[in-house]
């Protein structure tokens, strides 16, 4: 499919790599009626290690398949592609999902290390309550490198979005109780804070996110804080015990999957998904502004065999 337009097409096109990784595998096992030889069931298996579903959401996956075709006749059912999908779609809408958004009013911290791609997914997020009508603010709360604050101007430049910033080495703590002044004399919806998030010190991150909230208690009546982990896709499974290690220090609501685009281990989503007890949110599929996709169980199954 050409189409790379559309949230559809930017699905598709973000996951390219991983749908290539497991066509290339199975590619001519899927269009056959399925029929789980153990032949195809080492294939399959293979394959989707390969992906990155992980063992256990692998073994998960293969379990469902035997405990369907013991029920019925599979080969009637259809092509593997599509019962692989459906089942794939099954998990990943029994993992908890994200409640709906009600808050008129939010504040999202986006947390996660080095280089997982929050300061753009931040621009991403941004970009979206423009296009809703939304009043949106940034807040360059990653104090601890000075190009940090001033890749967040950047993108608040290129996007036409506000950032409240202060000298680098300055509490980030601070920068968020200015943005807070800021936000609610401008009537903002949302304000998305950028922390530095590293995990050098579980101690430090803690102590560090716990002051935020406690500004955003005092100063961020009417806003909702909620609090947005962002994971480097291209990381595969390693970013599941990144994200277990990250979840023992901070309190988190949420999570972002960037650089889907950039790997064949999209599998590790539905390894995340599954195994975090955290919503999956976003998908990140590139680099621009409008490379972030929602997360939706059954799309999200269909773009990988699809
Ligand atoms: N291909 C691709 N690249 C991405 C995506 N998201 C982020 N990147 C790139 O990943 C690199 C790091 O992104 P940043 O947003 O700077 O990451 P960060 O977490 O803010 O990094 P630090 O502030 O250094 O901790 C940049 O080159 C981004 O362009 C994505 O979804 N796809
Ligand atoms: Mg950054």
């Amino acid at each position: 499919m050409a189409e790379t337009t559309g949230l559809w097409g930017r699905l598709r096109a973000g996951l390219a790599r991983t749908h290539d990784r497991l066509a290339e595998r199975v590619g001519t096992l899927l269009d056959r009626p399925a029929r789980l030889g153990p032949e195809t069931l080492e294939e399959l298996e293979e394959a989707l290690l390969g992906a990155d579903l992980g063992v256990a959401t692998t073994g998960l996956l293969l379990d469902r398949l035997r405990e369907r075709a013991r029920r019925s006749d599979l080969e009637r059912e259809g092509r593997l592609r599509d019962l692989l999908a459906e089942e794939i779609a099954r998990i990943l809408e029994e993992a908890p999902r994200a409640a709906a958004e009600t808050a008129a009013r939010r504040i999202t911290l986006v947390v996660g290390v080095n280089g997982a791609g929050k300061t753009t997914s931040i621009a991403k997020l941004a970009r979206r309550d423009l296009v809703a009508g939304r009043r949106v603010l940034l807040a360059a709360a990653d104090t601890f490198r000075a190009a940090a604050s001033e890749q967040l101007a950047l993108w608040g430049e290129r996007l036409g979005v506000g950032v409240v910033r202060q000298a680098a080495g300055s509490d980030p703590a601070a920068v968020v109780f200015d943005a807070l002044q800021a936000a609610r004399a401008r009537g903002i919806d949302h304000l998305i804070v950028d922390t530095a998030g590293r995990l050098h010190t579980k101690e430090h991150l803690m102590a560090e996110l716990a002051k935020i909230r406690r500004v955003v208690e005092r100063e961020g009546e009417g806003y909702r804080l909620s609090t947005l982990l962002v994971l480097d896709g291209t990381t595969g499974q390693n970013a599941l015990a990144q994200a277990r290690a990250f979840l023992t220090a901070a309190e988190v609501d949420g999570v972002l999957v960037t650089k889907l685009d950039g790997t064949a281990k999209g599998g590790m989503v539905i390894a995340i998904a599954r195994e975090l007890g955290l919503p999956v949110l976003y998908l990140g599929v590139g680099e621009g502004a409008d490379d972030l996709v929602d997360f939706q169980p059954r799309e999200f199954a269909a773009a990988l065999f699809a």
